[in-house]
């Protein structure tokens, strides 16, 4: 915690534009209601207090594994009135996973679903939380603890720096450990009012928002695009292709995954009728298909706005708003970010050169929390970060991702590090060793295919490899098919050739 002269809080520039908005839709959940940029004002001072009153000081964090709802949103606005460092947590990450990211981040307060508060309390007791819970109707003891909190108590917010954390991002990593990205209120709002003067949000917007808040792209990129604009959003518990074609005609923004626009062509109702007030569709987490990019404009005249970034840095490039959007182009570096294509070295290389991508702003995490080693490894002497993307940039500075120098899969927009899944398929008795990798597949995107190397005489059959994940691993992240090979194809390094396998895999989900 630092002695902030200045309050750079997040809360005091959304605050800002929630009192100017006041009575003007903030939130609208279809089935349950509108939430005024008032309430919103109002929530989260009285969410923020409830925190206070639970114990939580500027700096404790706040975990949270619960279901998308206005509530959900209304304790992270609490937790920056507060002071605390949210942390979400993907809702289909099992109590075990759950208590790793716990003991990591020791959180004050975790906040989770009612029907998994009795798998979470050895979780809080571990490390000395207060345990409430919320549904996603908003239901649970801490909505009954937001309650309790009498209209009189008006606290002030608490003052935060600019590098004062915000949340905590848990992003997995090559050694199968997830690492806490730590994002401060400098972080997110930098980025979050370029992307608003980017993509040209305004008051008389209508943000259709479909996607998990959990992470960076719904909770960061969709939430505070709107709420900085004084912007409407409608608010959908999930992505349900049908439910979005009945939003569509009220909405002006929508954004999503690749999935959601493959799942959307997939409808004959989704048409240029269908989309003809949305004034930009913006697509990112994973590759958006060329062929999905020319479908899209075929069908609605639209051409898909794709842009880049990652949870250690929100948002990092764009395609244009006005000006050409390229298929396979994630677009140009964000006005006050730079970026570059290195080699090995960090040094520079020539444009249309494949290399990692390393980059450096305002938008740029705190290092990963208590992991300063990690940390240092990832970041250049002269500050700028090392993305692990493989990408090219053009003579203009328009970047491409080509591929990826970590060892990553990208399921659905959600990331699977395949060292955590080898990690417990490993431990199983009959397998000599395994290699998880990605395999192209018509609806994820990428689907996680295991291959495992399986000792002479072990009698082990993909249902029993699949078994043994079950509770182990979040469902995405468990494997969709799984082969059986006598030995890893190996380079002579002696290290697995997951290109090979990439390949001989392929077509396991073609057609
Ligand atoms: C669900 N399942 C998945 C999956 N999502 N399997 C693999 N990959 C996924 N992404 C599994 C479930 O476990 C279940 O398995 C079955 O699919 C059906 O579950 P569901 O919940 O009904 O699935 P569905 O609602 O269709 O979800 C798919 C989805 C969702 C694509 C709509 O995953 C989604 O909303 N993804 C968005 C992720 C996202 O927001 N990423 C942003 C990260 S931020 P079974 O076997 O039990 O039936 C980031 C930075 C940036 O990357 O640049 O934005
Ligand atoms: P996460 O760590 O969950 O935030 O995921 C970030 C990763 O998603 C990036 O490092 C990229 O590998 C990938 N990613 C995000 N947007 C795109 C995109 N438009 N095209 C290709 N990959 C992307």
């Amino acid at each position: 915690m630092s002695t902030a002269v200045e309050d750079a809080s997040l809360h005091r520039g959304i605050d800002a534009v929630a009192r100017v908005a006041g009575d003007r839709p903030c939130w609208i959940v279809p089935g349950r209601g509108t939430w005024s940029f008032e309430d919103l004002r109002a929530g989260a001072a009285r969410h923020g207090a409830a925190l206070r009153a639970a114990g939580v000081r500027p700096g404790d964090r706040v975990l949270l594994q619960a279901g998308k709802s206005p509530e959900f949103l209304l304790l992270y606005l609490g937790c920056l009135h507060a002071g605390a460092v949210f942390v979400p947590l993907n809702t289909a990450y099992t109590p075990g996973e759950a208590r790793y990211f716990a003991l990591d981040c020791e959180p004050r307060v975790i906040v989770a679903d009612p029907a998994r508060l009795d798998a979470l309390a050895p979780v809080a007791e571990a490390c000395s939380a207060q345990l409430f819970g919320l549904d996603g109707e908003g239901g649970g003891s801490w909505s009954d603890a937001v309650a309790a909190i009498g209209d009189a108590t008006k606290p002030a917010h608490a003052p935060r720096g600019a590098d004062d954390l915000a949340a905590l991002v848990y992003t997995s990593g090559t050694t199968g450990r997830s690492k806490g990205a730590m994002l401060s209120h400098g972080n997110l709002e930098s980025n979050a009012r370029t992307l608003v003067a980017l993509w040209r949000f305004h008051a008389g917007d209508v943000l259709l928002h479909a996607l998990p808040v959990y992470h960076v792209h719904g909770l960061f990129v969709a939430t505070h695009c709107a709420l900085l604009a004084g912007a409407a959003t409608l608010l959908l518990p999930r992505f349900d292709a049908a439910e979005v074609l009945d939003c569509l005609p009220r909405s002006t923004v929508f954004m999503g995954v690749p999935t959601y626009y493959v799942r959307l062509l997939e409808h004959p109702r989704f048409d240029r009728q269908a989309t003809r007030r949305v004034r930009v569709f913006i697509c990112g987490s994973a590759p958006l298909l060329p062929g999905t990019f020319a479908e899209f404009e075929r069908r609605t005249g639209q051409r898909i706005l794709e842009r880049y970034g990652m949870s250690e840095a929100g948002m990092i490039t764009s395609n244009p708003y006005e000006g050409e959007r390229i298929a396979g182009s994630v677009g140009f570096a964000l006005p006050d970010v730079e970026v570059r294509v290195a080699g090995p070295d960090g040094g520079e290389l020539p444009r249309g050169t494949p290399g990692v991508l390393e980059i450096r702003g305002p938008n740029l995490f705190q290092g990963y929390w208590r992991m300063p080693q990690k940390t240092a490894e990832e970041f250049r002497a002269d500050g700028f970060f090392v993305t692990g993307d493989v990408a090219t940039q053009d003579a203009t500075g328009r970047v491409a991702i080509v591929g990826r120098a970590k060892d990553l899969v990208i399921s659905g927009g959600f990331n699977v590090y395949p060292k955590e899944i080898e990690l417990e398929i490993d431990a199983l008795p009959g397998v000599i060793e395994s290699a998880v990798i990605g395999v192209p597949h018509p609806d994820l995107g990428e689907a996680v295919v295991a291959v495992v190397a399986r000792a002479a005489g072990a009698v082990l059959a993909e249902r029993d490899v699949l078994a043994a994940l079950q509770g182990r691993l979040a469902r995405f992240k468990q494997p969709k098919r799984v082969y059986f090979v006598d030995d890893l194809p190996r380079n002579a390094m002696g290290k697995v050739q997951k290109v090979r396998l990439r390949e001989q895999y392929a077509a396991t989900f073609a057609g």
